[in-house]
């Protein structure tokens, strides 16, 4: 038998990746966060996927933490803020050399594991797949896209991408994992930031071209002097043409906000903010939406950590 993929966090991208792999016959193992989830979960059929309005139920084995299987291949699926405090719970079950898939958003996690499991293999991910859940154990597949997986530290693929490939899962390597994910983080701090603090869709953001623009100057000048020269190239052009193309949608931390959860804030903006202080590099505007960001946030009764 294959190795099984333990899934930790059934939100909206572990669901996602749970239920294609078990579509296409992969082991796959969902840890829950407690018992209660466990009890709800098994009480159900097992977890949706909604693709093209068509909805299918697929029966994967669920579990908790303390459950005694020994883990090899983990996919950290919980928001960036969450993942220390859950890999924390289960880091007595991973195998020396286990591999791990870090598929949060934004930059800081992703080392925080690292340097929390030394001996294990931590592949970082950034994704551009879209998903939603819409009641528990159902998840709506919004967005198609990509996902690129690389280890800055080890540049060799896995074997296992094959899983991936007959599960459907669009993915590729890359060996600049960092840029992307560098790339990725400065698109959301140029846009999502904006979308909460002027309460707009991402269209709306076309009204404030000349802050777009200043803060896209900014964070090409912070990817310059971080050594990611490549995630700076082009960088206004290309939210540009985000804005444009995701005119009607609202921003993840939009939703977040709407929704009273927590942002990503700190692995976003906060790192980039953190990033300029330690090159001592004075980006005012980025800052000053940092500032008017966490106002906001705390005005609306949210964490701003
Ligand atoms: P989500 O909130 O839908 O799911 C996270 C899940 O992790 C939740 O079910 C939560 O209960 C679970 N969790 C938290 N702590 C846990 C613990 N200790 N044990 C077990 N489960 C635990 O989040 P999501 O939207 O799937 O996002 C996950 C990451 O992927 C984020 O960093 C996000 O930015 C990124 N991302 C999401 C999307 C998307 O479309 N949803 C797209 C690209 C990237
Ligand atoms: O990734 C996004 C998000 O909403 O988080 C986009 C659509 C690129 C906006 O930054």
């Amino acid at each position: 038998m294959s190795t099984p993929w333990h899934i930790l966090g059934a939100g909206s991208l572990g669901t996602l990746w749970a239920t294609r792999l078990a579509r296409s016959g992969a082991p796959v193992r969902l840890i829950l966060r407690d018992a209660a989830r466990l009890a709800s979960y098994q009480a159900g059929a097992g977890l949706t996927l909604v693709e093209h309005g068509v909805e299918q139920t697929y029966r994967v084995p669920g579990e908790t933490a303390d459950s005694s299987e020994p883990i090899h291949r983990l996919l950290v699926a919980c928001k960036a803020y969450d993942v220390q405090s859950a890999i924390a719970q289960l880091q007595h079950r991973l195998v020396p050399n286990a591999e791990l898939v870090l598929l949060q958003n934004g930059l800081g996690s992703q080392d925080a594991v690292a340097a929390q499991l030394p001996q294990a293999r931590c592949i970082f991910a950034s994704s551009t797949e879209g998903a939603f859940r819409d009641g528990d154990w159902r998840v709506v597949f919004a967005g198609h896209g990509y996902t690129w997986l690389g280890d800055a530290a080890h540049p060799t693929a896995p074997l296992w991408l094959d899983d991936l490939h007959a599960a459907g899962i669009p993915h590729e390597w890359s060996t600049n994992i960092l840029t992307r994910l560098w790339r990725k983080l400065a698109l959301n701090c140029a846009i999502n930031p904006l979308t909460v603090l002027y309460q707009c869709r991402n269209g709306g953001l076309q009204d404030h071209q000349c802050e777009v623009a200043t803060l896209c100057a900014e964070l090409a000048e912070l990817l310059e002097c971080c050594g990611q020269p490549a995630a700076a190239e082009g960088l206004h052009g290309e939210v540009q043409r985000v804005i444009q193309a995701t005119a009607a949608n609202y921003s993840s931390m939009y939703q977040d906000v709407a929704n009273a959860r927590r942002t990503e804030i700190s692995y976003l903006l906060g790192y980039a903010c953190q990033a300029a202080a330690r090159h001592q590099l004075v980006l005012p505007h980025l800052q000053q939406v940092q500032t008017r960001l966490v106002d906001y946030l705390a005005a609306h009764g949210l964490a701003s950590n």
